[in-house]
C-alpha cells in the first residue's frame, strides 16, 4: 500500500503583508448581496488595497448609513471598529470618531441615494470640513435596496426597467465635493479593477476628506438598455485620465515618466502618486480644470474617471481644529477636566 504521507503535496506557506498578517483578518463577512452586485467587487478591492499596504485593521473605523451600500463594510476588515449609522447619517458619525480619536483611519461606504438624497446636508458639510475620511459612494443611479427608484445622480434620459424617463437634473457628487472644498476627489468604475485599487491605495496616503465616486451597477434593477449606469454603459462611456500609478512610502522604487506628459504629487506620508496625463492641459491640482473636465465630459454622455483633483497639503479638520495628538477617547479624566480651580478663573475673568 503507497504511503499517501510521501506523495501529499506541501501547502504552500500563506501569503503575509509587511505587517505579518494574511489575507484573512481583511476579509469580512460572506455578502448577502445580489450575486455580480458592483458594490461586492469594491469591498474586493478594499480588502486588496488595506492588505497591500499593510494597515492593521484594527486601526480602522468603518462607517456607513443605509442601503444595500451601505451594508457592505460587513464584508471586509471584519477586525476593525464599524458603525452602522442611520440613512444619510454616518458624517456627523464619522465626524465624531475622528474628533474623538484622530489615530483612526475611517474608512465609510454610502449609496448616492444615502449621500445624494437624505444625507446630502450632512455630506455638504464634511465635505467642506475636510474630515480626514475616505467617503466611497456606490453609485448606482438607483435606491437599490427599496427596489431600484430613481436616486439623484440619475442621469437625464435615463431610464427605470419599466420604461419611466428621468427628467431631473442629476447631481454630480464630485463636482460638488470639488467645490465645496474636500482635498481628494475621484471617480472609478467597480469594473476597472487597477485603477480602483490605486486610487484607493493613494486615498490612505491622504490626510483629508477622500471622495470617491464609484459607478457600481445595480444588477438587479439598473442595468438594462437605457440605463446610464448598467454595466455595459459604463463600459462604453468610461473616459479613464490616463493612468495612476501609486508608490507606496515603504517601497523604494523609481518610476520613469516624461515631465511634462505626467503629475507627480508627494504625499503626506512620502508616497508617490503619478497620474500619467491623456488630455495635455489636464491638471488635477486646478479646482477649475476638474470642474470643466466633469462637465465637458457629462455633456457628451461620458464620464472621466481617475483623480479629478487633488490638494495634498490642505489642512484637515482634526489639525485645523487643534486637536491634541493623544486621542481624546483616552485621555485620562485628570486631563479632560479643568478642576475647581480652574473653573474658579474662569467666573473671575468674566466680573
Ligand atoms: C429615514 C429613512 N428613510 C428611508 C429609508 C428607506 N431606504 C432604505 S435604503 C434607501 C435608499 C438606498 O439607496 P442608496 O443609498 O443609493 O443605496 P443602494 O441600495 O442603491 O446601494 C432608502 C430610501 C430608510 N431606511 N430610512
Ligand atoms: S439590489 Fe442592486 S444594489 Fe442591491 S445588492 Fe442587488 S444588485 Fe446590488
Ligand atoms: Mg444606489
Amino acid at each position: 500500500m503507497e504511503d499517501s504521507m510521501d506523495t501529499a503535496t506541501p501547502t504552500p506557506p500563506k501569503k503575509t503583508n509587511r505587517i505579518g498578517l494574511e489575507l484573512q483578518p481583511y476579509r469580512g463577512g460572506k455578502t448577502t448581496l445580489c450575486a455580480g452586485c458592483g458594490h461586492n467587487a469594491i469591498s474586493e478591492r478594499i480588502i486588496d488595497a488595506f492588505f497591500e499596504l499593510g494597515i492593521n485593521p484594527k486601526q480602522v473605523v468603518k462607517l456607513s448609513g443605509i442601503g444595500c451600500s451601505s451594508k457592505s463594510p460587513a464584508y471586509f476588515l471584519g477586525g476593525s471598529h464599524g458603525f452602522n449609522s442611520v440613512h444619510g447619517r454616518m458624517p456627523s458619525v464619522g465626524t465624531g470618531a475622528m474628533l474623538a480619536n484622530r489615530k483612526l483611519i475611517a474608512i465609510g461606504v454610502s449609496g448616492d441615494g444615502d449621500t445624494g438624497a437624505i444625507g446630502i446636508g450632512q455630506f455638504v458639510h464634511l465635505m467642506r470640513r475636510n474630515v480626514p475620511i475616505i467617503y466611497i459612494i456606490e453609485d448606482n443611479g438607483c435606491y437599490g435596496l427599496t427596489k431600484g427608484q430613481f436616486s439623484p445622480t440619475a442621469d437625464v434620459g435615463s431610464t427605470l426597467k419599466n420604461g419611466v424617463v428621468n427628467e431631473l437634473q442629476p447631481i454630480d457628487t464630485c463636482a460638488l465635493a470639488i467645490e465645496l472644498g474636500a482635498s481628494f476627489v475621484a471617480r472609478s468604475f467597480s469594473g476597472d479593477k487597477k485603477q480602483l485599487l490605486a486610487i484607493l491605495k493613494a486615498s490612505l496616503s491622504h490626510r483629508g476628506t477622500c471622495m470617491i465616486d464609484v459607478i457600481s451597477p445595480c444588477v438587479t434593477f439598473n442595468d438594462h438598455e437605457g440605463s446610464t449606469k448598467s454595466y455595459a454603459y459604463a463600459k462604453d462611456h468610461d473616459e479613464p485620465l490616463g493612468e495612476v500609478s501609486f508608490v507606496p512610502y515603504f517601497e523604494d522604487i523609481a518610476v520613469e515618466y516624461e515631465p511634462g506628459t505626467t503629475t507627480a504629487v508627494e504625499m503626506h506620508d512620502g508616497s508617490k502618486l503619478y497620474l500619467k496625463k491623456v488630455a495635455e492641459d489636464y491638471n488635477p491640482t486646478s479646482r477649475m480644470n476638474a470642474v470643466r473636465l466633469i462637465h465637458e465630459t457629462a455633456a457628451r454622455g461620458e464620464f472621466a474617471t481617475g483623480i479629478l483633483y487633488i490638494e495634498p497639503s490642505k489642512p484637515d479638520f482634526v489639525t485645523l481644529l487643534n486637536v491634541v495628538d493623544e486621542p481624546l477617547a483616552t485621555l485620562p479624566l485628570e486631563q479632560v477636566r479643568p478642576g475647581r480651580d480652574a473653573f474658579d478663573e474662569i467666573m473671575e475673568s468674566l466680573k
